[in-house]
């Protein structure tokens, strides 16, 4: 995979002349097992959302209506890609500040997590999360 902070994965789509079908399946698009999916909706106009890293945690995400900007940044870098599309997902793993603006009015953001809810696995404060990485 590229040096790219911006991971992006094909998601196979199945969809036929009913409609759309998209599949994320381990050893598929999915790159570990799933213990946590949560999604991301109703995000009111103008409101930006994440502003934190992860210590140890894996995600995919996946924009599967509407359209939201995600920024990451790994304490040197930054890189942004707009999510509007259920046929690609983006790779976070940790060590990866992550920021979400333009969230259309339609938007859902699914996120697939190799671990359950852990607040201690956040690092929400960015002087820490830069202090965090140069020492990693
Ligand atoms: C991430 C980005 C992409 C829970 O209780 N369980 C959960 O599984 C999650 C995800 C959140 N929460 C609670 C914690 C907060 O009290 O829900 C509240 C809102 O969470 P937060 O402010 O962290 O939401 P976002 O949108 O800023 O960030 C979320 C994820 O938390 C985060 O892991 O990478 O989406």
């Amino acid at each position: 995979m590229s040096d790219t902070l911006v991971k992006l994965v094909d998601i196979p789509q199945h969809g036929d002349a009913r409609g759309g079908l998209s599949v994320a399946e381990l050893s598929g698009a999915l790159p570990f097992p799933v213990r946590r999916v949560y999604w991301i909706h109703g995000t009111k106009p103008g409101v930006s959302r994440g502003f934190h890293a992860h210590k140890k945690l894996h995600q995919l995400c996946v924009c599967v209506a509407g359209s939201v900007r995600m920024s990451l940044f790994d304490g040197r870098r930054e890189e942004s890609v707009i999510l509007d599309s259920s046929a690609k997902g983006l790779l976070v793993g940790p060590g990866l500040w992550r920021e979400m603006y333009d969230f259309s009015p339609d938007s859902v953001l699914m996120v697939f997590a190799d671990a359950e809810y852990d607040e201690t696995d956040y690092i929400r404060d960015r002087d820490q999360f830069i202090r965090h990485v140069h020492s990693s």
